[in-house]
């Protein structure tokens, strides 16, 4: 029996933890904190490795390391010595001759889903364990300390240890992305195998998108569709009895049973965000060291940026083909309040004095007053601490003078912007982009000049409906914007977007090839439609070659003489791809133009060792470099002639 008392108590301590909170939610889960706390049960949240086995074949291959991937997995042997960690193999293999395309870049972004739930799992009384399998994976490779034969012995020792650690009795998987599904599904697997017992959840852009894929696996007890807070709060209120039968009334929380009796998964939206408890950031094994958002492009000392990731608003009310996020939060824009927003952010400058913003939300600064609300409340509250990042790219259409002006005052000084298209046609019935025209983006790119703001844009080729005349028009826009970076993906069809209905149901997917078409291999790197317009090599081509051409040959920076800028963004580049020749070459040139002779003379000397690898001789002739310097000092009339241009393929994985 519970006496009022200690439910006011508690309850006050929730809401002083979650002051956007209103009481009488805050006394709901008093009510369900005092009687679950005394049960002392943990809920474990695993973010499984968030990408596909092919992608980490490429990793693996890129790092020089020791690591296969174990289709066949059986538990390993305690007994055998490598897995204690004693008489390892060999863990770094020889080092490769490497070439300069087909390094990838690996780097981990906060768990924001999983931090959300935790907070919930946390006001209802439950321990919580947060296990980020992505991020340790990441860091092993970095750190080249492979004490596991394959990925999957190193995702089954982590789990292992975690569960016999904590003993929980609900293990709940995030899938963001139909890509790491395959991945997703192995954990589930490990974590049954370890314990019958558990109940295991996933929830995600994946099983919301594909749930009878998800419930296909038997491990799995239940997919959460949509937006997980309150599915998941009502699977915790009713653990000791689950039962599937038990949530047959609510479509957010699909089984196998409740697929059997033709019950519709969906999803749920949350109404209100601000009664949302906030999330668990100090669950997170030390937040501030996730390398996230231009944190892994940027020379800055990494030591200096302490960044949170944020989700201001959930849901978008606009309809890009290409788009999934709609199928978990919607069309509808919610937004946080600003003081619920300014009071996280209090928070977290308290907790780890974080100086970095990364906000994710779907589409932030579609409402002007409010974006520049933000920007004068953090002024306000914390003067110039912030820099401020959007990683998926902020909205143009309302980029206007006063808009970039506060953004800027507020610490944007690199931003991403969607630019998706330059074609007006493909912008606006094929990518179906609202409300963007070819010259709203050119003035927004000059006003963001004019605040000195880098600017780097997205673009997409490929749709369905493309020609390649209409790409290649596209991607020359991009060649003309006054911009500091292009990044150019291809159309991918991941499930839940209008583009994969599309390509379904008119054949578009191109299954020519071994395993390009499984669900887990559809991404923005890796072409997988086929048009009577274009094929998927073709598109890799042009995507590869764009890439090259706008963002290294042919610079903004290098041609406007920006020399103080292209050093800095080559810079970076060349940290991450140490070998890229095009990055160096690149680089050499701001060098020179800066009169900068004795770095430049280093970087001369780096190039003459690239190009011993046959492959960078060939794409200096390709892109007629071979009479520039100072590749003309290096290479003799001979080498030039006999390299064979014909031979060079797109690599599969484009850069940036
Ligand atoms: C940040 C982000 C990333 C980060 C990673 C985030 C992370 N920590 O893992 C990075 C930059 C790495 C990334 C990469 C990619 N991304 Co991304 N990304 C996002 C983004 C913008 C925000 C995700 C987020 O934090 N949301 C906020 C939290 C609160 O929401 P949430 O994570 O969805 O969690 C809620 C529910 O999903 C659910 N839930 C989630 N997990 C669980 C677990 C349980 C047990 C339960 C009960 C519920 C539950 O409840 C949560 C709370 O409501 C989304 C778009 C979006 N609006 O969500 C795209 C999105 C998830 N990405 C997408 C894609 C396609 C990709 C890429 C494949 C793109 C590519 N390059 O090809 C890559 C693949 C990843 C890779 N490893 O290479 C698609 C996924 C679509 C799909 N069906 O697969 C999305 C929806 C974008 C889109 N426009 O379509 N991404
Ligand atoms: S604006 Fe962004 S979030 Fe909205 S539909 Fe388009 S891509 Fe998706």
């Amino acid at each position: 029996m519970i006496n009022g008392k200690e439910i006011e108590i508690v309850a006050k301590k929730i809401h002083t933890d979650n002051p956007g909170m209103t009481f009488q939610t805050a006394t709901k889960y008093a009510e369900k904190n005092i009687i679950n706390r005394k049960k002392n049960q943990t809920i474990l949240f695993i973010m499984p490795i968030n990408y596909s086995y092919t992608l980490l074949n490429q990793i693996i291959k890129d790092s020089n390391v020791s690591l296969k991937i174990d289709k066949e997995f059986v538990e390993p042997d305690p007994s055998r010595k490598n897995l204690n960690g004693k008489n390892q193999k060999l863990q770094i293999k020889k080092k490769q001759e490497k070439d300069f395309c087909k390094s990838l870049n690996l780097f981990y972004s906060h768990p924001l889903g999983i931090l959300y739930l935790a907070g919930v799992a946390r006001a209802c009384g439950f321990k919580v364990e947060i296990l980020d399998l992505h991020k340790n994976f990441c860091e092993m490779i970095w750190n080249k300390k492979i004490k596991h034969e394959s990925i999957q012995s190193f995702m089954y020792d982590k789990i292992k240890k975690k569960i016999l650690l904590h003993n929980p009795v609900l293990v709940s998987i995030s899938c963001l992305f139909s890509m790491a599904s395959e991945v997703a599904h192995d954990v589930v697997t490990f974590v049954k195998k370890i314990d019958t017992n558990v109940k295991v959840l996933m929830g995600g852009g994946y099983p919301t998108n594909s749930p009878k894929e998800t419930l296909s696996d038997h491990n799995v007890d239940a997919a959460i569709i949509g937006e997980g807070e309150d599915a998941f709060n009502e699977i915790l209120c009713s653990l000791d009895k689950y039962s599937p039968e038990n949530y047959f009334h609510n479509p957010a929380i699909a089984t196998q049973q409740s697929l059997d009796k033709k019950i519709k998964p969906i999803g749920d939206k949350i109404k209100d965000l601000d009664n949302l408890p906030y999330p668990a950031w100090d669950l997170l094994d030390n937040p501030i060291s996730y390398i996230t958002g231009t944190n892994r492009t940027r020379s800055y000392d990494l030591k200096e940026k302490r960044c949170v990731s944020l989700y201001t608003s959930r849901g978008c009310p606009f309809y890009c083909t290409f788009c999934a996020s709609h199928t978990v939060h919607g069309r509808k824009l919610r937004l946080h309040s600003l003081d619920h927003i300014f009071a996280e952010i209090d928070k977290l400058v308290k907790a780890y004095d974080i100086n970095l913003l990364l906000i994710d939300d779907d589409i932030f600064n579609f409402n002007r007053k409010r974006t520049i609300d933000f920007c004068k409340g953090l002024i306000d509250r914390w003067g110039n601490r912030f820099e401020i990042e959007f990683p998926n790219g902020i909205y143009i259409p309302t980029l206007d003078d006063e808009v970039v002006g506060w953004l800027s005052r507020a610490g944007v000084k690199d931003v991403h912007i969607a630019v998706e298209s330059g074609h007006q046609y493909t912008l606006t019935n094929i990518v179906k982009k609202g409300g963007l025209t070819l010259e709203k983006i050119k003035k927004a790119i000059d006003i963001l000049n004019k605040y000195d703001i880098i600017i780097r844009n997205f673009f997409i080729i490929g749709f369905p409906g493309e020609t390649k005349e209409m790409i290649r028009k596209s991607l020359q826009f991009a060649a003309d914007l006054n911009s500091d970076w292009t990044s150019i993906f291809i159309a991918s069809p991941i499930h839940g977007s209008d583009l994969y209905r599309i390509a379904h149901e008119e054949g578009y997917l191109d299954n020519s090839k071994n395993d390009k078409n499984k669900l887990e291999n559809r991404h923005y790197l890796r072409s997988t439609l086929k048009t009577k317009d274009f094929t998927s090599e073709e598109l890799e081509e042009l995507q590869y070659d764009a890439n090259l051409q706008i963002n290294f040959i042919n610079n903004r920076n290098l041609i406007n003489k920006r020399y103080d800028r292209a050093e800095a963004l080559y810079g970076d580049l060349i940290r991450i791809y140490p070998d890229h020749m095009f990055a160096n070459y690149c680089y050499w040139q701001s060098l020179v133009g800066q009169n900068k002779l004795k770095d430049s003379k280093i970087i001369e000397d780096k190039l003459k060792v690239l190009l011993k690898n046959p492959i960078n001789i060939k794409y200096v002739k390709k892109y007629n470099l071979f009479n520039k310097e100072p590749f003309s000092s290096f290479l003799s009339k001979y080498e030039i002639e006999s390299a064979n241009v014909e031979t060079l393929v797109a690599p599969k994985w484009q850069l940036m």
